[in-house]
Formats: C-alpha cells, sequence, structure tokens
C-alpha cells in the first residue's frame, strides 16, 4: 500500500527531512508500505486545501502549523509567544512528553477534527526580519508585518504596535519586494529557502516562541491500521523526537551561514533578556483571546502545558 504525505513546506526543509527520515523508519519496519511525499506546491498552494485532503484522507499524514488553527482552533497554543523555555532541546522534550501530547483533552482536540495527532515538531526559533531595525517593542510601531493567518498572530503584533496582515506562504516574497509588507517571521532555514533574506536587511532573534509544526495522520486511516503498523508509527516518531531536533539545530545553523555568505551585509540582533521581558508582558494578553477562541478545552491544554513546562524546567 502506498501511503501520501503532505507538506507545508518545500524539499530541504525541516518538515521534508522529518517525513523522508520518517518513511525510511516505518518502510524498514513494514514490509508492504511506500511512502510518496509531497512538498509544498506539489498538491496545491492552498493551505486549506492541503488539510482537507489530510481530513478526507486524500492524504495518509501531514503537517499543520500557524495555519492549522482554522481547523483545530486549539492548535493555536503554539501560536501563543513565551509559552515555552528559551531552551530549544527542553521544549522538543516538552511538547512530545507523553503527559502533554497524548493527554485527552489534546488528542480530542484534533480527533473531533478527522485527524490523529502524532508528535509535535518544533523548527527552530521564529525570527523576525525586516526592512527596519528591531531592538525593542516601541520599533514594531507601525511595522507592517506578515503574519499567518490567525488571529492570535495579528493580535500579538498589535500589542506590540506592529500592522499585521496575513499573507499566503508563496506571495511573501513578491510582498516583501514591492514593499506591501516591511518584516516576516519564519525560522532561519524558510528565510534562506525561500529567498525572503534577499530582501530584508534585518534578523531579528527575540527566542519568543519556535516554529511548531503538528504532525498527523488522518483519524480514520489511524482507526483502521493493525496493532503491528501502529507500533511501527509510534516507535518511528518516538525515534524521530531527537533526530528532528538535531537536525533542524544543524539545518538552520548552514542556513544562516548560507545567508551571510551570499549577503553579508545582513545585520543580526540578539533581544537582550529585559526586551524580552517587555515583550513577553505585551503578548501577555493574548492568552485571554486564544481561551476566548479555543474553549474550556483550549484552555485546560494551555495550562497542562505550562504545568509541563514548570514540571521539566525543575528536573
Ligand atoms: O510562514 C508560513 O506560512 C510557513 N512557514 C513555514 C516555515 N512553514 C509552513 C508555514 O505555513
Amino acid at each position: 500500500q502506498t501511503w501520501r504525505v503532505a507538506l507545508e513546506e518545500i524539499e530541504g526543509s525541516v518538515q521534508h527531512r522529518y517525513a523522508e527520515r520518517f518513511a525510511e523508519l516505518v518502510e524498514e519496519r513494514l514490509d508492504n508500505v511506500e511512502f510518496v511525499i509531497y512538498s509544498y506546491g506539489e498538491l496545491s498552494p492552498s493551505f486549506d486545501e492541503i488539510y482537507s485532503q489530510l481530513q478526507d484522507g486524500a492524504v495518509q499524514f501531514g503537517f499543520g502549523s500557524g495555519f492549522f488553527g482554522g481547523v483545530v482552533p486549539e492548535n493555536d497554543v503554539f501560536s501563543l509567544s513565551f509559552v515555552l523555555t528559551d531552551d530549544e532541546w527542553l521544549n522538543t522534550q516538552i511538547l512530545n512528553a507523553e503527559g502533554f501530547l497524548w493527554s485527552d483533552d489534546l488528542q480530542e482536540a484534533y480527533r473531533d477534527r478527522d485527524v490523529q495527532l502524532l508528535s509535535l515538531v518544533p523548527e527552530g526559533w521564529q525570527v523576525w526580519a525586516g526592512n527596519e531595525e528591531i531592538r525593542s517593542v516601541e520599533d514594531f510601531e507601525g511595522v507592517r508585518i506578515r503574519v499567518m493567518d490567525n488571529r492570535l498572530l495579528r493580535e500579538t503584533y498589535s500589542a506590540y504596535g506592529a500592522d499585521p496582515t496575513s499573507v499566503g506562504y508563496s506571495d511573501i516574497y513578491g510582498a516583501l519586494e514591492t514593499g506591501a509588507i516591511d518584516a516576516n517571521i519564519q525560522p532561519v532555514f524558510a528565510h534562506q529557502e525561500m529567498s525572503f533574506y534577499e530582501v530584508q536587511d534585518y534578523m531579528i532573534f527575540g527566542r519568543h516562541k519556535p516554529f511548531i509544526a503538528a504532525w498527523m495522520a488522518n483519524r480514520d486511516f489511524w482507526d483502521s491500521l493493525s496493532d503491528e503498523e501502529r507500533e511501527a508509527i509510534r516507535e518511528a516518531n518516538e525515534e524521530l523526537v531527537e533526530y528532528i531536533h538535531e537536525a533542524q539545530v544543524e539545518l538552520n545553523e548552514r542556513r544562516m551561514d548560507q545567508i551571510l555568505e551570499a549577503r553579508p551585509e545582513v545585520e543580526i540582533i540578539d533581544i537582550d533578556e529585559d526586551t524580552r521581558e517587555a515583550f513577553r508582558e505585551a503578548s501577555m494578553p493574548v492568552r485571554d483571546t486564544y481561551v476566548d477562541m479555543a474553549g474550556e478545552r483550549g484552555g485546560r491544554i494551555l495550562e497542562r502545558l505550562l504545568e509541563e513546562v514548570e514540571a521539566q524546567q525543575e528536573d
């Protein structure tokens, strides 16, 4: 049988690396399975369409990130800033801890929308990039920043005084080039692979959140699998937690070098701890918006995540 995988990102990306390794590990364990991976653009430029294919079972596996709140509102918990720590490996472990990933509330939120959540994949820090220097919350005043189509992200940047607008992934380059937008937020690898760095002069590391993608299967497909098949998938996902952390760190470093090689004039700005605190405070009211949007179950998921952050930090 052929199992199809839909990515939100192009070849070479973190999602692509994840899917390739996942396919290898599962094919090693199951004789009769073969994977086909569709990179971004191969099925449709529209994420809505890609997500519908996963919900319908036209594809068996796929990723959902910043746009996926339109399908699973609780997924927007991963769009909040300053919920996780500033340690990337710790964050990866927190998100994939049994007590969070496999908690009933989180699992039901996805299953209610016909998908089965399998793992959570941090792809590297979200990095602000723009044509203007940003060193403080005040510097965001009036900046036309592109965010994924997501009310929480729009509210976060409005809270900083910016002018957020949602543009499709494939339209960002043109919007930056023509000056329709001034800034955009991506993990480093995406700034490089999508060539956004060519039209942005500053890259600003605020470590406000990792880019997080949910890795999912179609629910009915998952329910139809044998125990052996489900076990093979779970083992592969468990092995991938450490693998993809190391791969994304290495990939993001390499892509940063490539950016600076191609455009040494790109300036890197590191936001200091005091300024991060100001960003954290300004973003706090957005947690209430999340609970308004995602409801009581969404609120419990946020609480569970915050508890897990606390527990893992104590260890
Ligand atoms: O910004 C976006 O729209 C896209 N960025 C990445 C790194 N992955 C998929 C996402 O939708």
